[in-house]
């Protein structure tokens, strides 16, 4: 019953947005250790599968963009993020998405290595590498930011 009420709940902000023409967020990690970015490669859709991403996923109702990043990065991940600053501009994504990217740093306590739980791999990229490395069309837009956010 009360699971009911929330989804009800939960499908009245999410027409209210569209109403007001809010784009529904999807956050990123630029995770930065010793001037390197942290990037995985996608294993789903088909279409997308083999290109690579920052860590991140769909904010879901209720949560902050913030909190949203740090539940993403353990999950997909298997490590725990303190998040920064955005970093260049939101990307609109197909529909009506946006994809934000906040600078991230492993949390000192933490010690695990991330690891690609939900992903093919992950990789340390340099920023020479940034250009020629295959991402997915909204995370290359970014790779002037990123760059700059490594330099
Ligand atoms: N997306 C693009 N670049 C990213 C992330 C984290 C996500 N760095 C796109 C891919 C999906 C959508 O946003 O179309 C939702 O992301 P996810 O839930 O598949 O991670
Ligand atoms: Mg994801």
């Amino acid at each position: 019953m009360a699971l009911r009420v929330l989804q009800k709940r939960s499908a009245l902000l999410a027409e209210r947005s569209r109403e007001l023409g809010e784009a529904r967020l999807v956050v990123g990690a630029a995770i930065v250790r010793s001037g390197r970015l942290l990037a995985q490669q996608r294993s789903y859709p088909e279409s997308h599968a083999g290109q690579w991403e920052l860590p991140g996923g769909r904010v879901e109702d209720g949560e902050k963009p913030e909190e949203a990043l740090v539940r993403e990065c353990v999950e997909e991940l298997g490590v725990s993020v303190v998040v920064g600053e955005q970093v260049g501009p939101d990307v609109p994504l197909r529909k009506d998405m946006v994809l934000r990217i906040f600078a991230a740093e492993l949390a000192e306590l933490d010690g695990d290595e991330p690891e690609a739980l939900e992903h093919n791999a992950v990789r340390w990229l340099t920023a020479a590498e940034l250009p020629v490395t295959d991402w997915l069309p909204a995370d290359r837009v970014l790779v002037p930011a990123l760059q700059e956010l490594l330099n």
